[in-house]
């Protein structure tokens, strides 16, 4: 990796952008920040808009192409520095399961967090992307149980994704704080890593605040 070839997080503080910050850090990638004030609106703002018709964050830029999603951030970036092992290789059998985990994320775990925030029901089962939430959590919840990691003894990058995810959810009440959820977030987020970007966000949220002589939080 060359100096020009560095990525661009396009960041805010204390959103879902911290978990691909974490994982940049995990990864020891070269990377630079696009800080958009959330609380003055930034991201909504033309010149974003104009990255990401979303105004949605975490995406990032590298090589000229733009990646969008949390859950494809993470594929692109493990497998972008393979030396730092997060990622099981193309012929490694856990490779399934280690996609699987990820696109869960995206695909059940969002869906059912977002209807669950907003008390929505779910659709029927048989049209829900997630089934119901407690079947959605209960599948998660069995796979961690085997532990310690969602493919075993080894972290991987899907367990920054789901470890901070967790982290979160927990302390909105979105996800119970069962032991089997809190021993395994906490595995994530008591790497030094994640102790320096949660540090480093609650000041970079405080300025915005502040920017916007708003009250932080
Ligand atoms: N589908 C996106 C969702 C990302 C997302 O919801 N980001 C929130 C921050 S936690 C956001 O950018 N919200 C700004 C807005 O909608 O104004 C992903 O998984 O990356």
């Amino acid at each position: 990796m060359t100096t020009d070839d560095r990525i661009t997080l396009y960041y805010s503080p204390q959103t879902r952008a911290t978990g691909a910050r974490v994982l940049l850090e995990e990864l020891g990638a070269p990377y630079d920040l696009h800080v958009l004030n959330m609380k003055a609106g930034e991201q909504r703002q033309p010149a974003y808009l104009a990255v990401n018709p979303l105004g949605k964050v975490p995406a990032i830029g590298h090589r000229g192409e733009l990646v969008t999603e949390q859950v494809a951030i993470f594929i692109y970036l493990g497998d972008l520095f393979p030396q730092a092992r997060l990622t099981p290789a193309l012929d490694d059998a856990r490779r399934g399961p280690y996609l699987r985990w990820i696109a869960y994320y995206g695909s059940a775990f969002e869906p059912a967090l977002i209807d669950k925030f907003r008390q929505i029901p779910p659709a029927p089962p048989r049209q829900s992307p997630y089934s119901d939430y407690d079947t959605m959590l209960g599948a998660l919840e069995a796979r961690l149980s085997a532990g310690p990691y969602l493919l075993g003894r080894s972290m991987t990058a899907a367990d920054i994704l789901w470890g901070v995810a967790l982290s979160w959810t927990m302390t909105f009440g979105l996800v119970p704080k069962k032991d089997v959820f809190v021993r395994y977030s906490e595995r994530i987020t008591s790497r030094p890593i994640f102790q320096r970007i949660t540090a480093a966000d609650a000041e970079m949220a405080a300025q915005h605040a502040a920017a916007c002589g708003k009250a932080p939080g």
